[in-house]
């Protein structure tokens, strides 16, 4: 991926627009020239007229606040975090602490090289095949032959891939039907099985079928019953997010590999040796945190931002982020936001979202260029109503019932919210169409910087 990022930069002679090593601190907007003033790390100040956040879904590693975390006298990293050159595992006592989709790609290729692998669980996640593997001739120049019909696929599907949901309910075919559905999509692997049928994340009955199926797949797997058991979710399929995985599952059935249930005896301290919860220790020579995020809300709010009237980003979303379409907020004219929250950003194909979101934005400066218009600027009740209709959306689903970093849940006193808006990136395409189409509804625009009451 890095390699083709690099390709791409190259390619369209990107590079010379961007910098590198340089930290936004504040982004203040100046109601009296309607610009941004901008400072970075190194000092610099730049105005501009537009303020476009593009900073990530999942930027901001989170590592629980241990006792005695800074004891340890061994080597920790935390995986968002992983050094360039590599660390060497090799004959060495591990702990990885998390199974989230990080821990999840980890675990399997770091088992084989460490003496000794703990993996400390505080949930299970229901993990899909990844089936990731080296492509053939024929199924290279099957998919060149069909790339405008896959993309067509990818920009028309809720989630961006080019895959379509089963038209039916779990419910409405035949145990043996669904059996061999749920089948072949495993067999198919990705994040399609998710999309076997229409109903798995609204109705928990569905959901249940989904569910039983990856338990039992997991107890086929894996060899020991208390660890099958262990790594067996009890809460609804899909309403966190499913990791990908490759041999995650056997990697339980090696002898120097340990699951340590951390939801019933939890991680109490780390000490100078390793980690004690509450029924053991285990001495580590390498602790490595794979425990996630602060996610879609923490690289925003770690930017002093501030609008109008001088109000920070950090007072406006207190209560968990306020936003129109995810793309922009009230108070900060001239302030556009890549996959912010309450847009469909990582319930997407993430590239798919961003462009959905750049092409907006820039067919949105076309227009404010063309029309010589100076700000634009979304009024509070095009929020209020957005807001309402994600929220309706969220309710209707079973996410929210579930712990997870889609909701804020991993983050202490963060607002349990549904953050990523879950309607699909097909009709917010078509909503963010719509707005554009009736002249930026739910915008003021003006040729003037103006107060929007
Ligand atoms: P995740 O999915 O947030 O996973 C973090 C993991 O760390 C998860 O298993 C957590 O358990 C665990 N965790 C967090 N705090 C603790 C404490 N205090 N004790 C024990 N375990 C803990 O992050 P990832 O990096 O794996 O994946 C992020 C996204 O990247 C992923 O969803 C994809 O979209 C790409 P918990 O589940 O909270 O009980």
């Amino acid at each position: 991926i890095l390699r083709y990022l690099q390709f791409a930069a190259d390619k369209l002679d990107l590079r010379r627009d961007m910098q590198f090593d340089t930290r936004v601190e504040s982004a203040v907007f100046d109601e009296a020239t309607n610009r941004w003033n901008i400072t970075t790390d190194s000092g610099e100040h730049i105005v501009a007229k537009f303020f476009i956040t593009g900073v990530g879904c999942l930027s901001i590693p989170f590592t629980p606040k241990f006792k005695g975390i800074e004891s340890f006298q061994g080597e920790s990293h935390h995986t968002a975090e992983w050094p360039h050159e590599g660390v060497d595992l090799a004959g060495k006592r591990v702990a990885v602490i998390g199974t989230g989709a990080t821990a999840v790609q980890i675990v399997p290729e770091i088992a084989e090289e460490t003496d000794h692998l703990y993996v400390f669980q505080r949930t299970p996640s229901h993990d899909l095949p990844g089936r990731n593997r080296p492509l053939g001739k024929e199924y290279i120049e099957e998919v060149k032959a069909t790339y405008k019909e896959i993309w067509k696929t990818a920009r028309e599907a809720p989630a961006g891939f080019p895959f379509k949901r089963g038209p039916k309910s779990a419910l409405e075919v035949s145990p043996e039907e669904r059996q061999s559905a749920y089948e072949a999509a495993w067999e198919r692997g990705s994040l399609s099985f998710g999309a076997t049928f229409n109903d798995l994340l609204l109705n928990k009955e569905a959901n249940d079928t989904a569910n039983d199926f990856i338990r039992a797949k997991i107890s086929e797997t894996v060899r020991d019953p208390k660890t099958a058991d262990l790594l067996t979710p009890t809460y609804p399929f899909q309403t966190k997010r499913p990791p990908l995985e490759h041999g995650y599952y056997e990697t339980f059935n090696r002898e120097n590999v340990d699951l340590i249930d951390v939801q019933s005896a939890p991680i109490e301290e780390i000490t100078p040796t390793g980690i004690r919860t509450a029924d053991a220790e285990y001495e580590v020579d390498c602790i490595i945190y794979a425990t996630g995020f602060d996610a879609m809300t923490g690289a925003l709010l770690k930017m002093d931002i501030r609008g109008r009237d001088g109000i920070t980003l950090k007072e406006k979303w207190a209560d968990g982020p306020v936003t129109y379409l995810g793309l922009t907020a009230h108070g900060f004219p001239n302030m556009f936001m890549i996959t912010g929250p309450q847009s469909p950003s990582v319930l997407t194909n993430m590239p798919m979202g961003i462009e959905q979101h750049v092409e907006w934005i820039a067919d949105c400066m076309v227009h404010m260029r063309e029309h010589n218009l100076e700000s634009i600027e979304a009024q509070g009740d095009a929020e209020d109503g957005w807001i309402a209709l994600h929220n309706m959306i969220a309710d209707a689903t079973l996410v929210a019932q579930t712990d997870s970093w889609w909701v804020g849940a991993n983050i202490p006193g963060k607002k349990r919210i549904l953050y990523p808006y879950i309607g699909g990136l097909d009709t917010y395409r078509a909503k963010c169409d719509d707005v554009a189409a009736k002249g930026y509804e739910g915008f003021v625009l003006s040729s003037e910087a103006v107060a929007v009451e």
